[in-house]
């Protein structure tokens, strides 16, 4: 592969889920392991692309600014894939696989990407696919209720998000479910481990206990 990292390849853990539905809080959580090298979403970045809120301008505008966003977040997402780090085990929030699979599946749905940008993301996919070693070792599916998630997100009141509506988020969790959970979408790049995140953060703890030891000590 021409752009494949000459360092050993960490073991490669993604976590997966619905807006709000807690990756964050496991990314938190697995900051205290020292052999693991923890990846949040490059959301910041998509706030501020030489001074331009890229998150904002996509919910403010979906259909003029679909295109613009997720060519954005392919490219950071990459940069998170070929992030290098002396660390054995890497875990990232989300990744170029639910970029794709998951958001510009629903803009393509939605009518909101044009076929022919569309086909320039998917190609660009493609490339990266057979050219860049994007390898994932296991995913983590933090599955929830749409309901949950809602609730959670008002909570949260992340300004960009205000437009955000219930029946997105339902529509959101189904293209996850049919991709992780049935494994009736698309092809999965790792095995899926899942976890119950409906649980509230007290509760949540005992549940992270079932893929610390699949994420732990592991090595490629
Ligand atoms: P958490 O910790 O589970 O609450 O995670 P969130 O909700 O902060 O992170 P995420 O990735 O579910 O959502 C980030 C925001 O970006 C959300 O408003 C959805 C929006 N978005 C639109 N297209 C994409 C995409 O391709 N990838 C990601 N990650 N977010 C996208």
């Amino acid at each position: 592969m021409a752009f494949l990292n000459k360092q050993k390849r960490p073991f490669t853990v993604v976590v997966e889920g619905n807006i709000g539905c807690g990756k964050t809080t496991f990314l938190n959580h697995c900051n205290k392991f020292n052999n693991v090298c923890v990846l949040a979403e490059p959301i910041e970045m998509w706030r501020n692309c030489n001074n331009h809120n890229l998150l904002g301008l996509l919910y403010q505008d979906i259909k003029k600014w679909s295109f613009t966003f997720q060519s954005y977040v392919q490219l950071t997402m990459l940069q998170q894939h070929t992030k290098q780090t002396s660390c054995p085990i890497k875990l990232m929030e989300r990744s170029i696989y639910s970029a794709r699979y998951c958001f510009v599946e629903k803009m393509k749905q939605d009518g909101l990407i044009p076929q022919a940008s569309a086909a320039v993301i998917d190609k660009h996919f493609q490339w990266i696919r057979e050219n860049v070693d994007i390898t994932v070792d296991l995913i983590v599916y933090l599955r929830t209720t749409p309901e949950v998630v809602y609730e959670r997100m008002l909570k949260r009141n992340r300004s960009e998000e205000k437009s955000v509506s219930l029946e997105y988020l339902q529509a959101l969790h189904q293209i996850h479910e049919d991709w992780l959970y049935h494994k009736s979408l698309f092809d999965l790049p790792a095995n899926v481990l899942v976890l119950n995140a409906n649980l509230d953060k007290s509760a949540i703890c005992e549940e992270y206990l079932k893929v610390e030891g699949h994420i732990l000590n592991k090595s490629v």
